[in-house]
């Protein structure tokens, strides 16, 4: 569906793989809220930045790959924790360089106190800014962020 020019900018904000588990399993690493939780926030913060938020969740990298590639089709920016796909996944970069809109990439957890592994992530070259290690209030950061990016007197 075409964006329609009168409604506020919608940020699709996109999580990766075993994110539905927040809150479920290992709240010592990722905290107590539920990505229902992260949602609820999400959306109460864009209201009072003049957002709507399109909130979503994949375990397929296939699925994410269709959601960057239509999301230039009515959404201003995207936010993407792509979970551990951000450390594997060219799919997934290329779809965002692709997307061609403002790209702000959260982790909930500080990737680089982690293992070697999660050190690199394949988003971040995609991206325009990169928050880690905030918790959930990771997304919120990333919500003001993504306002002034789309704040055309900013
Ligand atoms: O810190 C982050 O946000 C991560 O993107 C989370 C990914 C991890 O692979 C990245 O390296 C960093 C893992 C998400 C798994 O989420 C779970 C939630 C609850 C219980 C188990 C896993």
């Amino acid at each position: 569906m075409a964006a329609n020019p009168s409604a506020e900018p919608t940020v699709l904000i996109i999580n990766g793989p075993n994110l539905n588990m927040l809150g479920v399993r290992e709240p010592s690493l990722y905290g107590a809220e539920t990505l229902g939780d992260i949602e609820a926030a999400c959306s109460e913060r864009a209201e009072a930045l003049g957002l709507a938020v399109d909130f979503r969740q994949s375990n397929t990298e296939g699925e994410l790959v269709g959601w960057i590639q239509e999301a230039r089709d009515g959404h201003e920016g995207i936010i993407i924790n792509a979970g551990a796909y951000s450390h594997t996944s060219v799919a997934i970069l290329d779809a965002l360089r692709m997307a061609e809109l403002p790209v702000i990439e959260v982790h909930i957890s500080n990737i680089y106190k982690r293992e070697s592994y999660r050190h690199h992530s394949y988003v971040s070259e995609a991206a325009d800014g990169v928050i880690c290690g905030f918790g959930a209030a990771g997304y919120l950061l990333a919500l003001d962020a993504m306002a002034g990016l789309l704040d055309p007197n900013s």
